[in-house]
Formats: structure tokens, C-alpha cells, sequence
């Protein structure tokens, strides 16, 4: 899978040289390339916003370098799936991340400042199936964070790159409900015990434990899940 990112801050990314995705790029399983969106100005101070018609706060980013940046990264890519992260946009979740990992490319558009000039979302549109994704109700700074996010949610989920597949299977979120609680060794732990069932060796009773701790779990936490249905 191919992952281009484009960014007035290309060191945000540097992590991910390191952790499971830096193995993962290693292995030739992910190939993330970074581009600074500057490199696609042409003025002495390589600007990349100015002032918004129509009056109001902050800068936008001007539409001239992410036309030329994403002409270049999707040059010769079929339709990929250009992704803008964008507090304005639709949630993202374990499904989301589900569906990308089935796509060839994914461009990541990283906006700054007050946001990208609207043509920008239109002309990608052009070149791929365009999708502003959101992390959920609060604000970051910019795009940069989230993308790194979602590269993760995603790239965790490319077959090699998590060693054990059923830890994939058996994680929050996979099946609609929170993760059910772990222990391991001692037993006893300055007073605490780790729940008798888990040490029975019944593993028809473990099961029904932990999907019944998954439930309450989700009730208590994340009510939310239960109503609807995904
Ligand atoms: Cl994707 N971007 C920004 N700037 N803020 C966010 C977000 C994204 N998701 C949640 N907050």
C-alpha cells in the first residue's frame, strides 16, 4: 500500500520512522511518502495561504500549490482515495480504517491555518475519491495529528504488519463493543486479584466472562455503541 502525505510540516511524520509502522515500511509492506506542500510554490517566501475573501479570521491556504501537489502525487495512480482531515468532516472509525486498508493509495491533504480554499476539495475530486474525515468533536491545530492517526488505524491493519492476526480480531471497536479487561502474572498484586474465572481453565466460562465485562464495559463507557448499530 502507498501512502503520500501532503503538509507544511513534514517533520510531524518523522515518527514514523520508528514503532510498528517504521517495521512495517521496512518490510516493503507500506510505502509512506512525505511531501512538503512548499515545494509546489513558486514565489521568494514559498506562501502557501493568504486572506479570506470575504473577510474574517486567520489565513486560507491558497488552491495553486495543492493543485500542483496533487497532480503530482496521483500522476499515473488510479483513483485513489484523497483524504483531507478536517474537523468539519465525517467520523472516522475502525470501519473507515477497515475500508482504506482495501485501497492501492491514499493521499493525505494536511490543511493549516482556517482551512483550505473549497476549489481544492472539487479539483481532487478529479483525481480521486475525495474524503474529509474527522477524529471527533474537538479541534486540533491542523490536519498533521489526525493523518498520523488514521495512517496508523490503518496501517496496523496491513496483513505482516501486526504479527499476531487475532490481536487484531479481539481489540475494542472490532466487534462493535470496548475490549474486555487483561491480567497477568502475579495473581495477587498488592491486594488485587485477578478474577477467579480467568485461572479455572474453563474456557467456556472465560469467554462468557469477557464478553459479559465487554458489555458492561461499553454500557458504562460508551453507551453510544449499543444504540447504534454498526
Ligand atoms: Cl481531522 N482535524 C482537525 N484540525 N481537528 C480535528 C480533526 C481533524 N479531528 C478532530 N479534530
Amino acid at each position: 500500500m502507498r501512502i503520500d502525505v501532503l503538509t507544511i510540516f513534514p517533520s510531524f511524520f518523522d515518527v514514523l520512522e520508528v514503532s510498528l509502522l517504521g517495521k512495517a515500511r521496512g518490510a516493503g509492506l507500506l510505502d509512506v511518502r512525505v511531501h512538503d506542500l512548499r515545494d509546489w510554490t513558486h514565489d521568494r517566501h514559498r506562501t502557501v495561504d493568504d486572506t479570506p475573501y470575504g473577510g474574517g479570521a486567520g489565513m486560507v491556504m491558497k488552491p495553486e500549490p495543492w493543485g500542483e501537489a496533487l497532480d503530482a502525487v496521483t500522476a499515473g495512480s488510479e483513483r485513489p482515495v484523497i483524504v483531507f482531515p478536517s474537523p468539519a468532516g465525517e467520523l472516522f472509525t475502525q470501519r473507515t480504517a477497515r475500508a482504506f486498508v482495501e485501497t492501492d493509495h491514499l493521499v493525505f491533504g494536511c490543511g493549516r491555518y482556517e482551512g483550505i480554499d473549497e476549489r481544492v476539495f472539487a479539483y481532487a475530486a478529479t483525481l480521486g475519491e475525495v474524503r474529509l474525515m474527522s477524529l471527533g468533536d474537538y479541534v486540533l491545530n491542523g490536519g498533521e495529528v489526525a493523518a498520523m492517526a488514521m495512517i496508523e488505524a490503518v496501517g496496523r491493519l496491513i496483513p505482516g504488519v501486526v504479527g499476531n492476526p487475532d490481536s487484531l480480531v479481539e481489540e475494542s471497536h472490532e466487534d462493535g463493543l470496548l475490549e474486555y479487561p487483561s491480567y497477568t502474572k502475579p495473581s495477587a498484586w498488592r491486594g488485587y486479584e485477578v478474577p477467579p474465572v480467568l485461572l479455572s481453565g474453563n474456557h467456556g466460562a472465560i469467554a462468557a466472562w469477557r464478553h459479559e465485562q465487554q458489555l458492561l464495559r461499553t454500557r458504562e463507557r460508551r453507551p453510544d455503541l449499543l444504540v447504534d448499530e454498526e
